[in-house]
């Protein structure tokens, strides 16, 4: 089928790079594609260079060029206003983030577009892979720097199965950019491009990097700067932050579970003085019912509309059965310990009671991490949001 997709080329000061890429894509590349209907869409921040008027002399020619104009406020954010503006007023299919300055050499567009005929939906020209390379006259300091921020959110992420983090030559589909919230971008400058590739990535876009050759600039100046690095490792951290807050609740729920159970075991006992195996398990059930409604309104309050999942008594029923799973662990396990090592055993020199230290490795190795997996998987249903990360009532034009 025949694909509507746009090159977008955001453009600060770039009249003489500009007026040589248009009509070698439109006359060159362009036809090379013969498959999809292509256009252009320059971004361009009113450059005082006039790069603006080669664009609307070339746009007389070639009725697939579009020009948005706006004031300079980054790469970052002329790259969200175009997308939106490709995606909403162009209508595209797909589009293909490119530089003007034929860093990226248009002759690799063809090659893009063949990944996502084989089906793939985030396609990377990717520098760090066999084929690909960075400029041989940039510096060691340029390739170190660039070389350790991709690895730096490829160890925060725990993604190494992307080589090229921070390319600038790419092709998405519109499909899901529609669920990125432009809008709202960790940044305006570089590391917008972190943030999308998070979220396509997170929404389970089938992703294919292709070697790429990255050439240095022909004409004009560069528009990077050192603080971008530093900036770029924060939306890194940033955008983990966001996908570690759910944990970070558990945790935290599980806590508040302890506090409660103590207190009400210990009060039913000593205040109610009802009997031992009574005041155990009246603080343990509360703690259970408190931790699944914090949970529930809380940890999971945004999988309430998920349709694959079941109504709140099933899974406050499904929350006890994980819960008692988790004590028959525990008892299991220590029941084990004492088996070979005894009542008591020696840890550094300290002789400790079994049952004690053998709790603590179970809870966190055991419990936490199953009760964790369990509620995502099997109570809360979490994968059934991945499709839908970001909420399209985000979207202001
Ligand atoms: N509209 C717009 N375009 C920008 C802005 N900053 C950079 N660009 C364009 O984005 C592309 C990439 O910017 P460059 O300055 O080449 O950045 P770079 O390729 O990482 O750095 P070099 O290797 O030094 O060229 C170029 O086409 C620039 O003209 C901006 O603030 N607004
Ligand atoms: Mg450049």
């Amino acid at each position: 089928m025949i694909m509507k997709i746009i090159v977008i080329i955001p453009t600060y000061n770039e009249k003489e790079n500009i007026e040589k890429m248009i009509p070698l894509l439109e006359k060159e590349i362009f036809p090379q594609i013969k498959n999809h209907q292509l256009g252009i869409l320059i971004a361009d921040d009113s450059s005082p260079d006039g790069t603006k008027n080669v664009v609307e002399k070339f746009m007389k020619e070639y009725k697939n060029l579009n020009l948005l104009e706006g004031k300079k406020a980054g790469l970052g954010a002329a790259y969200a206003r175009a997308m939106r503006y490709a995606i909403d007023k162009l209508e595209a299919y797909a589009v293909i983030e490119f530089d003007a300055d034929f860093q990226h050499d248009p002759h690799d567009l063809p090659r893009l577009v063949a990944a996502m005929d084989e089906g793939y939906d985030y396609v990377i020209g990717s520098r760090y892979i066999p084929g690909g390379a960075v400029p041989k006259e940039w510096g060691l300091d340029r390739k170190l720097l660039s070389k350790f921020g991709g690895l730096f959110a490829r160890v925060v992420w725990l993604n190494f199965s992307i080589h090229d983090i921070t390319s600038g030559f790419k092709l998405t589909k519109t499909e899901y950019l529609k669920k990125v919230d432009l809008e709202h971008l960790y940044s305006k400058a570089f590391a917008y491009k972190l943030h999308v590739l998070h979220d396509v990535v997170k929404m389970g876009a089938k992703v294919k990097e292709i070697p790429i050759i990255f050439y240095e600039r022909k004409e004009g100046v560069s528009k990077i700067n050192k603080k971008e690095s530093f900036e770029s490792m924060f939306v890194v951290l940033r955008l983990k932050f966001d996908d570690s807050i759910r944990i970070i609740k558990f945790l935290f729920v599980g806590g508040t579970g302890f506090i409660i159970q103590l207190l009400l075991q210990e009060g039913s006992a000593r205040i109610f003085h009802v009997p031992d195996w009574l005041a155990v398990g009246v603080g343990a059930e509360s703690a259970i019912i408190s931790n699944f409604l914090i949970n529930h309104f809380w940890t999971f309050n945004d999988t309430h509309s998920i349709k694959e999942s079941s109504n709140i008594w099933v899974k406050m029923v499904k929350f006890n059965i994980a819960s008692l799973g988790s004590i028959i662990i525990q008892v299991v396990a220590i029941w084990l310990a004492e088996l070979v090592l005894g009542p008591n055993m020696h840890i550094f020199g300290f002789m400790l009671k079994t049952r004690i230290a053998i709790l603590f490795p179970t809870i966190i190795f055991l419990v936490i991490p199953l009760n964790y997996i369990i509620y995502n998987k099997v109570i809360w249903k979490t994968q059934y949001l991945k499709k839908n990360l970001i909420v399209e009532e985000n979207k202001v034009l």
